[in-house]
């Protein structure tokens, strides 16, 4: 009785409070905000009364390394507008959702310049000087890794460490800067054509991105590579409130009235591809001033005045594809449903400057090959509409493909450079009400960058037993690898059933579904969904999401009809049909199965293959919301502090646990012993055993300190009886 304590509270996430009586295995807690709160005492985490007000700068400093612990902490400097905070070498960066005055000006990056990591408070400038340090003093290829959940501010973050790198290794002559202006500039380029606004995040990345940013031997910028994954584009014709389509066919409906007029457009709202979410606008975003600013940044990425016309009037044109609608003719043919329909098929054929004909057969019909002849079939109004769909879908993907190359060949590579900086920049984990095979292949990402955090994590733990000569030898480490076979084994894992399903000419969805279910039964990661018919539910690290696959089968097959590639590689405009080179060996064959699943998981592990060659540096995100409360997806953070907890989550310097914790054998002060025999009597007065004296420092295991702290305040007056013995199981 008498311990100050966590426990759960529905609102605030954690209260404190102070146990008035235990009873059993309960305990009744009055809390600070006047409630008495009866709970089991395994749910009850002892509170620091020795923790600093004003929170520490580093979470290893806390004595009691667990949820409430170090939530409250993350609470207490926010409020004091402190976003960032160290766990060790990794950089925790809590979203503020506002701009806060000098966080990122020169001034500040000069002061972070040399510095050791924590010399000055937490910055991601800090975390960037030291892998740049890293890189020009070992020579080994550095990268920092941004993650966490979808809206924490991984993008804003990564632009920040781009930012910060080019001030490191730019140039002194202005003539020399264009290699990190464009660096830079390819991210406003990218944001116009692969974010858009979700229900999570106005400025979501539709698309994962790793920078390579090239040194050479002086430590200055010579080259980048961008790397993109999987951009989602159900997008381009599918979207639901309260979400946006991406970003820049507003900013063209935006655009001043020239083009407006050249590209046939008006209010967005007359577009289908738009007006299926009442969203157009978003707060704080002037979309005319974003559509010059993004002209200027592909000026300065290096792509010409023509080349920008052709992309603006490939994105009108697909505007005005999506304006296509059909009718039914007939028995199951399908014509232009009106007037309206023609204009736009008119104005499409004339942007993509293709035979208006061609295009409207290509819509509407298909070849059907028989050993004597070619037979054109008409598709129905809804199979007319998916063509479309598809073919609008194509566009796009060709388009970002081409943007991200086009930059690629414009900044430049540098043959002879040794060393870079990856910055690796992806979509954060998503559930949604109907989550799809995009949001698998997002959360899939995500599953495999946590496991590279675990395993870089432990290592880190290792290193310091190592350095402290501690033996680590029988600490189990368990990860997610369980979740990631589910997905990817081969045979056997998700994708693998899904591209066997996609060959068979028979399967649907329902026969997909049926598969999964009977293969997956007895894996703890997968979950039939009550009364499922077609939804399967994984158990991510994260939390649980639940998977509607009615387009799994369609959405994992990378296919272009075979007469939308010949309508457009026959363009008259040459950029549009160099988009679609006639067949060679770099697209799949036309009308043959190709797996976006399997293409996807390649391109993970080549990732996986350079980080694995890299020293990573972490930097996790945090997305707040009014009382901290970590949302279900929530937290890699508290991730890394389970796999801490696993071996030794608290060490302390001799000196520091003597000056805590003397009190308790205070005759072992007074025998003028080393300070490591002294820690080691403490303990053993206490009886406690397990820990380990390094050559520095002591290490206990989770709940030790809880059971010293409870000790002393025992000694000190205060009865804390029962709550430590049960404390020490519960952390
Ligand atoms: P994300 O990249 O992690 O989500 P963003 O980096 O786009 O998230 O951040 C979302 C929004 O939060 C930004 O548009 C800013 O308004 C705000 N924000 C984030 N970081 C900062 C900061 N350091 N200072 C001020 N505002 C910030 V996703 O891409 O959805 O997973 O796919
Ligand atoms: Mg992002």
């Amino acid at each position: 009785m008498g311990s100050h304590v966590w426990v759960e509270d529905q609102e605030l996430a954690w209260v404190d409070g102070v146990v008035t009586s235990v009873n059993g295995n309960e305990a009744e807690v009055e809390t600070i905000n006047g409630n008495q709160v009866t709970t089991k005492l395994s749910k009850l985490y002892p509170k620091d009364m020795e923790a600093p007000d004003t929170g520490v700068d580093d979470m290893t400093k806390l004595s009691y390394l667990h949820e409430p612990a170090v939530l409250h902490n993350l609470a207490i400097r926010y409020g004091i507008k402190e976003i960032y905070t160290y766990c060790g070498n990794i950089l925790i960066a809590i979203n503020p959702f506002q701009a806060i005055s000098h966080l990122y000006d020169t001034k500040l990056m000069d002061s972070y310049k040399g510095a050791q990591l924590g010399d000055r408070s937490p910055h991601v400038f800090a975390i960037t000087d030291v892998a740049y340090r890293a890189m020009n003093n070992e020579g080994k290829s550095n990268s920092i890794l941004v993650s966490g959940e979808s809206g924490a501010g991984k993008t804003e973050t990564t632009k920040m460490i781009m930012r910060y790198l080019a001030y490191l290794g730019g140039h002194a002559a202005a003539e020399a800067r264009t290699v990190e202006r464009k660096v830079l500039e390819s991210n406003p380029v990218l944001e116009a054509f692969g974010n858009a606004k979700t229900v999570r995040n106005n400025n979501s990345s539709r698309f994962g991105k790793f920078v390579e940013i090239q040194f050479d031997a002086r430590g200055q910028i010579s080259g980048a590579a961008i790397r993109t994954y999987l951009l989602e584009k159900s997008r381009v014709c599918q979207i639901s409130e309260p979400e946006r389509n991406y970003h820049c066919f507003y900013l063209l409906c935006a655009a001043p009235p020239k083009e407006i007029e050249k590209y046939k457009l008006g209010d967005p709202k007359s577009f289908h591809y738009l007006n299926q979410s009442s969203c157009y606008e978003l707060v704080g975003v002037d979309d005319s001033h974003d559509y010059l600013a993004t002209k200027k940044a592909m000026d300065i990425v290096g792509i010409s005045v023509e080349e920008q016309d052709a992309i603006f009037r490939i994105v009108a044109a697909i505007l005005h594809l999506g304006n296509i609608a059909f009718a039914l003719e007939g028995e199951d043919s399908s014509v232009l449903e009106d007037d309206k329909a023609k204009f736009h098929l008119q104005v499409a054929a004339e942007l993509l400057m293709c035979d208006l004909e061609a295009l409207e057969t290509a819509l509407c019909k298909r070849n059907m090959v028989t050993p004597e002849e070619v037979i054109k079939r008409s598709l129905d109004p809804l199979g007319a509409a998916i063509s479309r769909d598809g073919l609008a879908k194509t566009i796009y993907a060709r388009l970002f493909d081409w943007l991200v190359k086009k930059i690629n060949v414009s900044i430049g590579q540098d043959p002879d450079s040794k060393c870079l900086i990856g910055v690796l920049d992806i979509y954060g984990f998503e559930s949604f009400k109907t989550s799809s095979f995009e949001q698998f292949c997002i959360n899939f990402t995500n599953e495999k960058l946590q496991q590279h955090f675990n395993q870089h994590v432990f290592k880190m733990e290792q290193s310091v037993y190592q350095e402290e000569e501690i033996d680590w030898s029988y600490i189990d480490f368990v990860d997610n690898q369980d979740v990631l076979d589910l997905i990817e084994k081969k045979p056997g894992g998700i994708i693998s059933l899904l591209d066997e399903t996609c060959m068979f000419p028979k399967s649907t969805h329902e026969t997909f579904a049926q598969k999964l279910y009977q293969t997956f039964k007895d894996h703890k990661r997968f979950v039939k969904p009550k009364l499922a018919r077609t939804e399967f539910t994984i158990v991510h690290y994260a939390g649980e999401v639940q998977y509607q696959c009615d387009q799994f089968l369609d959405k994992n097959k990378d296919y272009i009809v075979p007469e939308h590639q010949e309508l457009l590689s026959t363009s008259k405009c040459s950029f549009i049909a160099s988009l679609f080179p006639s067949l060679n060996a770099e697209t799949p064959k036309s009308g043959k199965f190709s797996s976006i699943g399997s293409r996807f998981k390649l391109q993970l592990q080549q990732l996986m293959d350079i980080l694995n060659s890299t020293e990573p540096h972490y930097i996790r995100c945090i997305k707040p919301n009014s009382d901290l409360r970590p949302e279900i997806f929530e937290n890699g953070v508290l991730e890394a502090i389970r796999v801490k907890c696993e071996g030794y989550p608290t060490n302390r310097i001799f000196s520091e646990f003597l000056e805590r914790f003397s009190i308790l054998a205070p005759e072992v002060l007074k025998e003028n012993v080393e300070e490591n025999v002294a820690c080691k009597s403490i303990m053993e007065k206490v009886g406690l055993s397990n820990y380990q004296i390094g050559k520095t420092k002591i290490f206990l295991r989770a709940g030790q300190m809880a059971e010293l702290d409870g000790r002393k305040a025992k000694l000190l007056g205060e009865s804390a009886k029962v709550i430590q013995k049960q404390v020490r199981s519960c952390i």
